[in-house]
């Protein structure tokens, strides 16, 4: 009997041996294996994997940069369920800064040896297109020496919106403005039903990944992040994942994968969530690392982690630890209990006391010195 029953090949059984074996030897694991990985409690064994694979990349050295954030306004159009930070125009608490006020927070971070200024805010139902292209140019005027990272997928979308220009065109003028990369923010979690969930006015994940593509294809260089431990599956995490790793596969645009852990406090999801545990934590970073082998860099942002996760992380295959930030809204106003700023010296330590070589870079990872 030939029947296709016959001959069907069956799936080969993921172990944890099977998984190692193919980290060992550079290959890339499967969706099925990262959610084996997942379901497995053996976290040492996970990191230790994850180690490797970031040691083939990195070596000893792990980055990070002296940047400051600036949030321009709180004001949002979206009032996504996860986010304490956004205000609805009117309401106590609401902000918009003026440009001047950008600018000197942009000067006073320039004058402090930062190379960077992280820009992200709501969408405002009322500032025009302009507001923000003039913000760029009065930044590098202000400030010529700091990289501007700015503007989610989502804002550009929405710029385009208030606009009328594409979303080609609205990339070419703030290029031209100087925006010199973008952050990874707005990805969430980019499967569908979880969007409907916990930010249903947001632009879905198909749009949030075609923008970023647009972004690298304009020779933008972009972060992705995961915002994780709220109404999502492990499956659903993995499913992220594979989006990203597949873009990335496309255009190599993406530099860091950031898994944001979700803080639950003045949230309207927070009163049946808790946010993540240090074991989710580095098992979710370890995974990351294991399955984006074409990223070149995991961070662990220690304002949503705090500082010990951020430090042991490190032996979990992190390379990166973000920055000073200075001035960090989104998280603390979700209830984040990290500091708001750490000073250069103190991540350098946080680094150093984890036996690794703390690397200062610029914006796109060229390295500025070592310590
Ligand atoms: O998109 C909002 C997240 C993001 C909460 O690219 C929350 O270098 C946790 O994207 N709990 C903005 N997270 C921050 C961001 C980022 C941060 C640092 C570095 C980079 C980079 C990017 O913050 C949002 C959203 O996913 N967020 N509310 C919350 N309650
Ligand atoms: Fe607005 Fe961003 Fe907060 Fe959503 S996460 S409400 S888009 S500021």
């Amino acid at each position: 009997m030939h029947s296709a029953l016959v001959f069907r090949r069956l799936p080969a059984m993921i172990t944890f041996k099977t998984i190692s074996a193919k980290v060992h030897t550079s290959q890339r694991i499967s969706t099925d294996e990262a959610l084996f990985l997942f379901t497995s409690n053996d976290l040492l064994a996970i990191g230790e994997l994850a180690a490797l694979a970031n040691k083939r990349k990195n070596g000893a050295n792990v980055y990070f940069n002296v940047n400051r954030h600036i949030n321009p306004t709180n004001v949002c159009v979206n009032r996504c369920a996860f986010c304490a930070f956004s205000r609805t125009a009117g309401e106590e608490g609401a902000y918009t800064l003026a440009i001047d006020e950008i600018c000197r927070r942009a000067r006073e971070a320039e004058q402090d040896a930062a190379t960077e200024v992280h820009i992200v805010g709501g969408l405002h139902p009322d500032l025009p297109f302009e507001f923000y292209e003039q913000t760029l140019q009065a930044i590098r005027t202000a400030a010529p020496r700091l990289h501007i990272k700015a503007f989610t997928a989502v804002e550009i979308e929405y710029f385009s919106r208030i606009s009328g220009l594409t979303i080609e065109q609205v990339f070419q003028r703030l290029i031209s403005a100087g925006l010199g990369s973008m952050p990874g923010g707005g990805a969430e979690i980019l499967v569908e039903d979880v969007r409907q969930k916990i930010c249903p006015e947001k632009i879905s994940g198909a749009q949030w990944l075609e923008i970023i593509r647009l972004a690298h294809l304009a020779g933008l260089k972009t972060n992705a992040t995961m915002l994780y431990g709220h109404v999502e599956t492990a499956a659903d995490r993995i499913a992220h994942m594979e989006m990203l790793r597949t873009l990335q596969d496309e255009t190599g645009g993406f530099q860091a994968f950031i898994p944001l852990a979700f803080q639950a406090e003045n949230s309207d999801l927070k009163l049946d969530l808790k946010g993540t545990s240090g074991l989710d934590d580095l098992k979710t970073l370890a995974i990351a690392r294991i399955f984006l082998d074409n990223f070149d860099h995991i961070k662990a942002y220690w304002i949503m982690l705090g500082e010990k996760i951020a430090q042991v992380s490190l032996a979990f295959g992190v390379n990166d630890l973000d920055g000073t930030v200075i001035e960090e809204k989104i998280g603390h106003d979700a209830g984040a209990q990290s500091p708001q700023s750490l000073t250069k010296e103190g991540i350098i330590r946080l680094i150093s006391n984890a036996g690794k070589i703390p690397v200062e870079r610029d914006t796109l990872y060229n390295p500025l010195r070592r310590y």
